[in-house]
């Protein structure tokens, strides 16, 4: 029985979720679902990417988080257009949430929309929001085996960015297993590594943006 509950639940959300596509490609705008564990670094790495290529891209931030808004406040600062979605409790967004919060998001006028995820590796993989691409962040404090832990969301994912590079020295992460284990688990992702804090590698991950953006049209 609950079997036969979980597929309506998902097939009610694919339902919504191609409806938020169809609204996404009538904009013309690249939708991106941000997701990680909780303080992997998602927010930091959106603050960067606004102030990256905020000069030339105009950009929109759906932020899921527990109860507070303080991430859709830092992305604001940063210059994004924001929504924030609250899911008191619940630990992942799905379609109709997303739905609800578009009503609110001057789509036309962007070019990129990007959705952090509530934080959490699991739950968020099995709920299409109706987005182009999910983006798995994993930070190097987190330890090497988390894609081969968590490999749902690792094969879901079009890009992985491996955040928090300046970090390495202080810990036993082993970016060459950690790459044999993604590239074991889907061998087409795009994968890059990061410091969100110091701007490592965000040169490469803004301009994937900017060519899966180009390639939309
Ligand atoms: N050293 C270092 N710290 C980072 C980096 N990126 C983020 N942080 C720090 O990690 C902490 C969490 O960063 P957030 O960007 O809030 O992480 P998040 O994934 O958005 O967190 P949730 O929304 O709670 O899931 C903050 O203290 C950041 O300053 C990085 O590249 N290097
Ligand atoms: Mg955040």
């Amino acid at each position: 029985m609950k079997v036969v509950l979980g597929k309506d639940l998902l097939a009610a959300n694919e339902n919504k979720a191609a409806k938020n596509r169809e609204l996404f490609d009538q904009a013309g705008i690249l939708v991106v679902n941000l997701i990680s564990s909780p303080g992997s670094g998602k927010t930091t790495l959106l603050e960067k990417t606004a102030r990256f290529l905020g000069g030339d891209l105009k950009m929109g931030a759906i932020v899921g988080d527990l109860y507070t808004d303080r991430d859709a406040r830092r992305l604001s600062e940063a210059g994004m257009v924001t929504v924030q979605i609250n899911t008191e409790g619940v630990c992942h967004l799905d379609a109709k949430m997303v739905a609800r919060a578009l009503q609110e998001m001057p789509m036309v006028s962007l070019d990129l929309l990007f959705i952090e995820n509530v934080g959490n590796l699991v739950c968020p993989a099995a709920f299409d929001l109706g987005e182009h691409v999910k983006v798995a962040v994993l930070s190097v404090a987190e330890g090497t085996d988390k894609p081969a832990k968590y490999p749902g969301i690792f094969r879901e994912s079009g890009a992985v960015v491996i955040n928090k590079s300046d970090l390495l020295p202080y810990t036993d992460f082993n970016v060459k297993n950690c790459l044999d284990d993604l590239r074991g688990i889907k061998e087409n992702m795009a994968i890059f590594i990061t410091s969100a804090k110091t701007g490592e590698g965000i040169d490469q991950w803004c301009k994937w943006l900017r060519e899966s953006k180009g390639n939309m049209i």
